[in-house]
């Protein structure tokens, strides 16, 4: 007689579930996993194994799970699933609960999970009848993965996981779903009719893409409107990659690091002359339109996404409420069939106008590379090196901090739909390692390139020893300025002064990667970068590279061009 784990198992595996982060909590949930094929990941802590499930989720559009026990682990995947909730990301957690017959008695680390996960996930539930494991499963799945996505966590007694059940006394289900978006739903006709006239009428049109549209797989679809309208089109640090910065009427990312030496900088007119802004897939959230300081007040706007409560939140907009995909190729259909002379006819001056921007970039990072003093590098000249490692299905994946920033500014989306992951549902530090582990253990044959800073990488540096033991390939750059450098950054912006807490204490991280197994190599100077960087591309193992780097160098961050920091100590 099968083992309510052992059903559990095979409803994930009907559902394409392969692999599974873990670290062997519930033990009967992993045994059965594992015994079934299911690969269990390793983590150190459940706030690395959450953020791991995370970019799986988002890189596969798969379903990503996470397992962990109750009390205190249970507790560690409360970041995780916050950061999973706020960007939208489809992960399962599987918490073990204590009993049923210990239940509210003081059990060994029993606690209110119902209660913990409730502001971080979309649902939460804890199984007590076994014949309902189906169901359950079934649920978490569907709710994941519709409308919006979303974390969910299924409480699992340690009992109940045991328990021996007849088949025949089981709810049978068959369906197969573990992919995402679940269910795609399509705007309202009229409305579509609407915004499309809007956009085929517009002086000086522009479209925003967010992280929604890799999640809803529209990038096909968007490459097609940009082709067929001559829209400009611009990302989101989370939508980076939604068209290829190669073309001629791609912007690159827009949003606060858009300040005056942003090599991007002549972008800004662009956005700021716009009279009808698309949305798609985006929260417009402070990050991504400057403090919403970004885009014109008097421009008309059209919103289409998946969560109608987004629409309007802080741009009034024509409501396109639906799949991204199916959102826009509705559009695109209604373009077909209406006159598009004024797109025709508008789109040279666009493409100068970014081709202008883009030598002005290029010649950017040209004088940076010239000026590159040569025993301390800074972040820009480390990326722009890195830029020219990456391919085009190279997969990036940032840390929170300047990270994402130097990642979002200095390297190129050479393809429609390469992927660049950041945390910025809350831009949370440490998330960095564990979501390039996720991202490769997706798939594991493709090039993870991880960005880090010092204080995030402090974080996680012990899921280094994960990476190693699951034969993880990625290459991390961490940049060493050793500093909290944003935070130091912000407060002489806001405080003329730092806290004590700024500065750390010189830490060798290549030794502690070579102390757990990894290659390493620390860099100061040009030529250490080159040689450190095609060795780590050109090798099958983790590879941690670190960088020593100018602790006054910064992103440009437009709040802060009126306040340099610089000027002010
Ligand atoms: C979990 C978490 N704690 C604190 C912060 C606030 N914070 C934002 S950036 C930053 C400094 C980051 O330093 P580091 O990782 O070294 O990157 P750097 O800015 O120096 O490149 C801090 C403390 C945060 N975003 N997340
Ligand atoms: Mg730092």
């Amino acid at each position: 007689m099968p083992t309510v784990a052992e059903i559990m198992v095979a409803a994930f595996r009907r559902h394409g579930v392969t692999d599974v982060f873990g670290q062997s909590l519930p033990s009967a949930f992993f045994l059965a996993a594992e015994k079934a094929g299911i690969r269990q990941i390793p983590y150190r802590t459940e706030n690395a194994g959450g953020a791991m499930a995370d970019a799986f989720a988002r890189v596969s559009n798969r379903i990503a799970l996470v397992g962990a026990q109750n009390g205190p682990a249970a507790t560690l995947l409360v970041p995780p699933l916050a950061e999973a909730m706020k960007a939208s990301s489809p992960v399962i957690a599987i918490v073990q609960e204590v009993p049923v017959s210990q239940r509210g008695r003081n059990a060994f680390q029993e606690f209110d999970h119902v209660a913990l996960f409730a502001s971080c996930t979309k649902w939460v539930k804890q199984l007590d009848d076994p014949t309902r494991i189906n169901d359950y499963v079934d649920m978490a799945v569907t709710i994941a993965t519709t409308g919006r996505p979303g974390p969910v966590a299924l409480l699992v007694p340690r009992d109940v996981l045991l328990m021996d059940v007849e088949q025949t006394e089981v709810i049978a289900r068959t369906s197969q779903m573990g992919g995402f978006p679940l269910d795609r739903s399509r705007p309202d006709g009229a409305r579509v009719v609407e915004a499309a006239k809007l956009l085929a009428e517009a002086v000086s049109p522009l479209i925003v893409a967010g992280g929604g549209v890799h999640l809803s797989g529209a990038v096909k679809a968007l490459g097609q409107l940009q082709e067929l309208s001559g829209i400009p089109v611009a990302t989101t640090n989370m939508g980076k990659g939604a068209v290829s910065e190669t073309h001629e009427l791609s912007l690159g990312v827009i949003g606060n690091a858009l300040g005056a030496k942003a090599p991007n900088y002549l972008t800004r007119p662009l956005v700021e002359d716009a009279d009808v802004v698309l949305f798609v897939g985006t929260r417009t959230n402070e990050n991504g339109t400057d403090a919403w300081k970004l885009f014109p007040r008097d421009a008309t706007y059209i919103h289409l996404d998946v969560d109608g409560v987004e629409i309007g939140r802080n741009y009034q907009a024509v409501r396109l409420v639906g799949d991204a995909r199916l959102g826009l190729e509705d559009i695109i259909a209604e373009l077909g069939k209406i006159d598009l002379t004024r797109r025709d006819q508008s789109r040279p001056c666009a493409a100068s106008r970014i081709a202008l921007a883009k030598t002005a970039a290029a010649v950017d990072v040209e004088q940076l590379r010239a000026n590159q003093p040569s025993n301390k590098l800074t972040p820009q000249y480390v990326m722009s090196i890195l830029n020219e490692h990456l391919k085009a299905d190279d997969i990036a994946v940032a840390d929170a901090s300047y990270s994402t920033l130097w990642m979002s500014n200095y390297l190129t989306a050479k393809s429609a739909g390469q992927r660049f992951i950041s945390p910025r549902g809350l831009a949370g530090l440490g998330w960095g390692l564990p979501m390039a582990m996720g991202a490769q253990a997706a798939f594991p044959d493709k090039r993870v390139v991880c960005i880090s800073g010092d204080g995030g990488y402090g974080h996680v540096w012990a899921e280094m020893e994960a990476a190693v033991r699951s034969n993880q390939p990625i290459v991390s750059v961490l940049l060493n300025n050793s500093i909290l450098g944003f935070q130091k950054h912000a407060e002489l912006n806001s405080f003329s002064e730092f806290t004590t807490a700024i500065p750390f204490s010189p830490v060798d991280h290549a030794a502690i990667a070579r102390a757990v197994g990894a290659q390493a190599s620390r860099v100061t100077t040009p030529a250490e970068l080159e040689t450190a960087l095609k060795a780590a591309f050109s090798g099958s193992q983790f590879f941690l590279i670190e960088v020593i780097t100018d602790a006054d160098s910064y992103p440009a961050i437009a709040a802060w061009d009126s306040n340099p920091p610089e000027t002010i100590r």
